[in-house]
C-alpha cells in the first residue's frame, strides 16, 4: 500500500485546515480571548517522523576565534566581564539567543594571569574543559580544581564557583551549559557571593575517587550519596583509560569513555552528558543516528566530519555542533585524534524519548 494511502486509512488527513480556511471574524473573536486554534500549526509541531531542526552542522576553528578572545582580553577588564567569554551562536539559530545547540549553550573563556572571576552559583549547570594554558583554577563549592588541558570541571546547579590564575601566560577553556533549557523555563538566575579562597579543599574529589572499581570504603554505608562526588576529570587519566581501551576493543566499534558518576554509574550530571572517544587514525566511523544534538571539541589530532552531508574539516581545538538525528561519519586524517562529545542525552532520557537507530 501507499504510505499516503495508510495515512489516510489511518484518519489523518494529508494536510489540514490552514488558518486562512476560518473566517476572520471568527480568528478575531477567539484571539480576543487569547486562544488559537492547533491545527494549522500541528504538522508545525510534530513533523511526521523526524523533527524540524534549525540548528546548522557547524564548526568553530579555534585558530579563528583565539586572537578574537585574546583581544577581548586587552579591550575588556575582568572587572568588566565577570567572565570574559566569547560565545558560539549556531547560525541556524542567530547571534542572539546563544545557543551551540537547541539545549546546549558553548563559550570560550579567557582568564588572565592574576585575574579572579568572582565567585555566583545559578540554576544552570556549567562545566569547563580545558583548551589551553596552565595555572587557572575553579573553585567549586570550596573545592580548588586545578585546570590544566583537557581536565573536565564540573560545577553542578547552585554549586557556588569562581575561577582564578595563579600561573603565567592566557589560559582558555571552553564551558558548556544547560543554559539554554533552564532560561526556557523562566528558570535563569545567578547569585553573587563572596571568595571561596578562604576554605579551599584542594582537588579533593580527585584524591577520593581515584580509580574506577575503588570507591572510599565509608560510602558503601551510606544511605544519601553525594550527588557529585567527582567534580574534576583530569586528561591524563581519560587519555590513558582511552589507549587501554583502544587495546582491547575491536577495530570497528567505538573507542569512547563517558564521565559518569563514580557511586552510581550514572552520567555525572542530571541534564549534559560528556564522554571522550579516541578516534583510530585512517578508519571511517559512522556512530548510530541520535536523539540528542551535541558538540564535539577536538581535543587532539586532525581529521573531518560529515553530518548530514556537510563537511567539516577539523584540528586541535576546533568545536562542532550536531544537530538532533544528525547523520555522521568522522574520520582521522593522520594520527589518532582525541574528541570531547557533549550532548543532552540525559535530558532527553529523563523526558523518556531518547532514541538511537
Ligand atoms: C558562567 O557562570 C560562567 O562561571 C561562564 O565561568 C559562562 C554563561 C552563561 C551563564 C553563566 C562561569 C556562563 C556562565
Amino acid at each position: 500500500m501507499d504510505p499516503l494511502d495508510l495515512v489516510s486509512s489511518l484518519g489523518h488527513a494529508e494536510s489540514l485546515g490552514r488558518l486562512e480556511d476560518l473566517p476572520p471574524e471568527y480568528l478575531k473573536a477567539i484571539n480576543d480571548l487569547s486562544v488559537a486554534p492547533l491545527w494549522p500549526q500541528l504538522r508545525g509541531l510534530l513533523p511526521r517522523h523526524k523533527p524540524a531542526r534549525n540548528t546548522q552542522p557547524f564548526m568553530w576553528r579555534y585558530a579563528e576565534v583565539r586572537p578574537h578572545l585574546l583581544r577581548a582580553g586587552e579591550l575588556t577588564p575582568i572587572e568588566k566581564a565577570e567572565r570574559r567569554v566569547l560565545v558560539l551562536c549556531n547560525p541556524g539559530h542567530g547571534l542572539e539567543r546563544l545557543v551551540a545547540t537547541p539545549t546546549i549553550y558553548v563559550g570560550l573563556q579567557l582568564i588572565l594571569p592574576g585575574e579572579l572571576a568572582p565567585t555566583h552559583r545559578h540554576t544552570p549547570t556549567a562545566v569547563r574543559f580545558v583548551i589551553e594554558g596552565s595555572g587557572a583554577y575553579t573553585t567549586v563549592n570550596g573545592e580548588k580544581c586545578p585546570m590544566e588541558k583537557g581536565d573536565l570541571i564540573l560545577t553542578p546547579a547552585l554549586n557556588w564557583h569562581e575561577h582564578g590564575h595563579e600561573g603565567s601566560g592566557p589560559v582558555v577553556w571552553m564551558d558548556a551549559l544547560d543554559l539554554p533549557m533552564v532560561y526556557a523555563m523562566e528558570a535563569s538566575y545567578a547569585i553573587e557571593g563572596p571568595s571561596q579562597r578562604s576554605r579551599p579543599d584542594l582537588d579533593a574529589s580527585q584524591n577520593k575517587y581515584r580509580r574506577a572499581g575503588l570507591l572510599p570504603y565509608a560510602s558503601l554505608g551510606q544511605v544519601q550519596r553525594p550527588q557529585y562526588p567527582q567534580i574534576r576529570f583530569p586528561w591524563t587519566d581519560v587519555r590513558e583509560a582511552l589507549g587501554l581501551l583502544a587495546s582491547v576493543t575491536p577495530a570497528d566499534e567505538a573507542v569512547q569513555l563517558a564521565y559518569v558518576n563514580p557511586e552510581t554509574g550514572q552520567p555525572c550530571l542530571p541534564t549534559l552528558g560528556f564522554s571522550a572517544q579516541l578516534l583510530r587514525a585512517g578508519q571511517d566511523f559512522r556512530p548510530r543516528k541520535r536523539s540528542a544534538s551535541s558538540v564535539i571539541h577536538v581535543i587532539e589530532g586532525r581529521g573531518e566530519s560529515v553530518i548530514d552531508g556537510t563537511l567539516l574539516q577539523w584540528g586541535e581545538g576546533d568545536t562542532l555542533a550536531l544537530p538532533t538525528h544528525a547523520e555522521v561519519i568522522h574520520r582521522a586524517t593522520g594520527e589518532h585524534a582525541y574528541l570531547f562529545h557533549v550532548d543532552d542525552a540525559p535530558m532527553q532520557r529523563a523526558l523518556g524519548f531518547y532514541e538511537d537507530f
